[in-house]
C-alpha cells in the first residue's frame, strides 16, 4: 500500500500512533506536508464522516478518528507554516460560534502563515463580535471564518450583518470556508470570497489584497 493510502487508513482505523508514524516517515521522505494532508489524511477523515453519516460508525469512533487526525494535523501544520517571513497582510481566523470543528481551520492558518500572512488564530466556537474586536485591535486586512455545520454557518451571515451595521464592511476582506459552505452562500451573505480549501483561500485572499493595493 502506498503512503497516502496508509495515511488515510490510519485515520479510518482510529490509530493515532500509526498516523503519527506515517506522518513522520512521509516528511522524512521529503513528501510536502500539504500533499500528505490532502492526498492522505484528509480523504481518511472525509471517509470517516461518510461512515458516520451512513450510521456505520457512531460518535465514539468519530471522536477517536478525529483525535488521530488532530495529532497528525499538529505535526503537519508545524511543517506547513514554516515559510515566508515577508508580511503581505494580516488575518483573523476562527471557527464560528457553536462549532468545535477546527482541523480544517488550523490547516488554513498554517497555509496562510506559509504564504506571508500574519495570522491571529481565535480558535473555535468564536462569538461573532470577537472576530470584529480582534480585527480592529490588530488592524487586520482579512477576517476568515470556518463553519462545518449547517446550523452554525449562520454565524458567517451574522458577521457580515454586524460588519455592515457597524459601518465596517469595507474595512475588511471576508473569506468563508467549511464543508457545507458554497460560492452561492458566500454571495448570498455578501462575503468577499468562498474558499473550497486552504490553497484556494490563500490564492483568493492574496488576489483581493493585491486589488485593494492597486485602488
Ligand atoms: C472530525 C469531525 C468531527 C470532530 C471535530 C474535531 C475537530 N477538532 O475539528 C468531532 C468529533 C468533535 C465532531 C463533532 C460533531 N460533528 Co463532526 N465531523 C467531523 C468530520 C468527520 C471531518 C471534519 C474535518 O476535519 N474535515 C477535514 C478538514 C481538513 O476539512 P474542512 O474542515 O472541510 O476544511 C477544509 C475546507 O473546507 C476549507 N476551509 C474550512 N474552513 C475554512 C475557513 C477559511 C477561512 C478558508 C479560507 C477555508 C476553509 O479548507 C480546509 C482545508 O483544506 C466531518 C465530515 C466532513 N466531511 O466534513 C463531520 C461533520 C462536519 N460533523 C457532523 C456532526 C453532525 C457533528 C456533531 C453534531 C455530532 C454529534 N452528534 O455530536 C458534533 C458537533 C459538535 C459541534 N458543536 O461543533 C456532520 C455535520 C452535518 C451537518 N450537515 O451539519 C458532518 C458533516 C458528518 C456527517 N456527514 O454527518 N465532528
Amino acid at each position: 500500500m502506498e503512503i497516502f493510502e496508509l495515511a488515510g487508513k490510519s485515520i479510518v482505523d482510529m490509530d493515532g500512533a500509526k498516523a503519527a508514524e506515517i506522518a513522520g516517515k512521509g516528511l522524512a521522505e521529503g513528501i510536502p506536508p500539504y500533499d500528505l494532508m490532502t492526498k492522505g489524511f484528509i480523504p481518511g477523515i472525509v471517509k470517516v464522516g461518510e461512515l458516520f453519516e451512513r450510521g456505520k460508525i457512531f460518535l465514539p469512533e468519530l471522536v477517536r478518528s478525529s483525535e488521530a487526525m488532530e495529532k497528525v494535523s499538529g505535526l503537519m501544520n508545524a511543517s506547513l507554516s514554516a515559510g515566508n517571513a515577508v508580511k503581505v497582510g494580516t488575518a483573523v481566523i476562527g471557527t464560528v460560534k457553536g462549532d468545535v470543528h477546527d482541523i480544517g481551520k488550523s490547516i488554513v492558518v498554517s497555509l496562510f502563515q506559509a504564504n506571508g500572512l500574519a495570522v491571529c488564530d481565535l480558535g473555535r466556537d468564536v462569538p461573532t463580535h470577537k472576530f470584529i474586536e480582534k480585527a480592529l485591535e490588530i488592524n487586520a486586512d482579512i477576517i476568515g471564518t470556518s463553519a462545518l455545520l449547517t446550523t452554525t454557518m449562520q454565524g458567517q451571515k451574522e458577521l457580515e450583518d454586524l460588519l455592515r451595521k457597524e459601518g465596517l464592511r469595507e474595512k475588511f476582506i471576508t473569506v468563508v470556508g467549511g464543508a457545507p459552505i458554497t460560492e452561492r452562500w458566500a454571495r448570498r451573505i455578501g462575503a468577499d470570497a468562498y474558499a473550497e480549501n486552504a490553497i484556494d483561500g490563500v490564492n483568493k485572499v492574496l488576489s483581493l489584497l493585491e486589488q485593494r493595493k492597486s485602488k
